[in-house]
């Protein structure tokens, strides 16, 4: 009885456990829900190797379990019953069929990890995407078309991604489990790796190596469209922002030229160029992106704002650890570097870079 007690007690442990484990298939964070080729391919093998360790489980215990009931000891046996060594036949069985089930196994898995290794850097028909992890943030570069975003990578459905997989300081790890398996991003070396959308939708992606401390919050999102809004994009970007309109958003763009723009690439409203430094992340079009340092999310027209004013009073409170200089003094933060800025100075940036958009 006492034995049955302590096991119900794990009951409530397991529905918590259960609870905690579906939490994994929030936000589509899941390699169980393909959404483009990769992603499918990868998942029939999950399948394949599931089916295969299914049939051998259930066979070895069908066995076990007969083999217990049939030959357990009867009232009034006495003795050792008699002892069988060695049964050619036997042995033979259990040899040749797990070589049987590997190779069934290998088949899909060496053919697919050939397959899913194909380089596309040549293929004029992939979109060539240089993907560069930073600590804690990804940067994407459109290598052919000479656009930088960050956090929000926008793809075309239905074409072939090469990405160029590197890294600006330690090893990170690019994953979206919807598309596909993962590949690290290595400092001081390219790799290749390919996924494709087959839909339009967003996908979320994640880095999956324990990079530092924000390693957990360094998200990103892949933002599939369709072919037409994807060249309606890349014009957009390529266009140079409008002015800035209020006085508020002309006083944060001095502010933004003085004190950010060494770290920050963004328009500039007189020269009508790109200009700015490549140590943070690239903010032209920063109105678009759907989330603020990758983990704050843009869902209402009033978020944006919002975020961004979270973010630049207190970097580290957001991102642990993260290396941009705090823009106001917080005291007792980790980041020692500050940029010595105000309230309303902070007001005047936010105002701007809300205004980073198409008109
Ligand atoms: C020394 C370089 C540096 C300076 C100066 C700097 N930043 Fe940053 N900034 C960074 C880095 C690095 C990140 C990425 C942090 C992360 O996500 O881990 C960042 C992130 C950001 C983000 C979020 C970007 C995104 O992709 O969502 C914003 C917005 C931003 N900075 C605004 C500013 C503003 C405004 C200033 C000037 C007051 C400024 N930064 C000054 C380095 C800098
Ligand atoms: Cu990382």
């Amino acid at each position: 009885m006492r034995r049955w007690q302590s096991a119900w007690r794990l009951i409530p442990l397991m529905a918590v456990l259960a609870f905690v484990l579906t939490g994994c298939g929030l936000e589509n964070l899941t390699a169980l829900d393909p959404k483009g080729p990769v992603a499918e391919k990868q998942l029939s093998v999950i399948y394949l190797s599931l089916i295969v360790m299914i049939g051998v489980f259930a066979v070895v215990m069908i066995i076990y379990v007969y083999v217990l009931v049939r030959f357990r000891k009867r009232p009034g046996q006495t003795g050792i019953p008699k002892q069988v060594e060695g049964n050619h036949k036997l042995e033979i069985i259990w040899t040749v069929i797990p070589f049987i089930l590997l190779i069934v196994i290998a088949i899909p898995t060496v053919k697919y990890t050939f397959e899913l290794d194909k380089d596309y850097s040549k293929d004029p028909n992939a979109l060539q995407v240089k993907v560069t992890g930073h600590q804690f943030w990804w940067e994407f570069e459109y290598m052919n078309e000479k656009i930088t975003t960050a956090q929000d990578l926008v793809i075309p459905s239905g074409r072939t991604i090469a990405f160029h997989l590197e890294s600006a300081d330690v090893i990170h790890s690019f994953w979206v489990p919807t598309l596909g398996g993962k590949k690290d991003t290595n400092p001081g070396m390219t790799n290749m790796h390919y996924l494709k959308a087959d839909k339009p939708g967003t996908y979320y992606g994640k880095c999956a190596e324990l990079c530092g401390e924000s390693h957990a919050l360094m998200d990103f999102k892949v933002k599939a469209v369709t072919p037409e809004e994807f060249d309606r994009w890349i014009t957009s970007m390529k266009t140079p922002t409008s002015a800035p309109v209020s006085a508020q958003a002309v006083e944060g763009e001095k502010i933004f030229k003085d004190k950010c723009l060494a770290c920050h690439a963004i328009y500039n409203s007189t020269s009508k160029q790109v200009e700015g430094g490549k140590v943070g992340p690239n903010l032209v079009d920063y109105a678009d992106r759907s989330t603020v340092a990758g983990i704050l999310f843009n869902r209402e027209p009033a978020d944006l704002k919002n975020n961004l004013k979270t973010w630049l009073d207190d970097p580290q409170a957001v991102k642990p650890g993260n290396l941009m200089p705090n823009p106001k003094n917080v005291p007792g933060s980790k980041m020692e570097q500050s940029l010595d800025l105000n309230d309303q100075q902070i007001n005047a940036l936010v105002e701007y870079l809300a205004g980073q958009k198409q008109k």
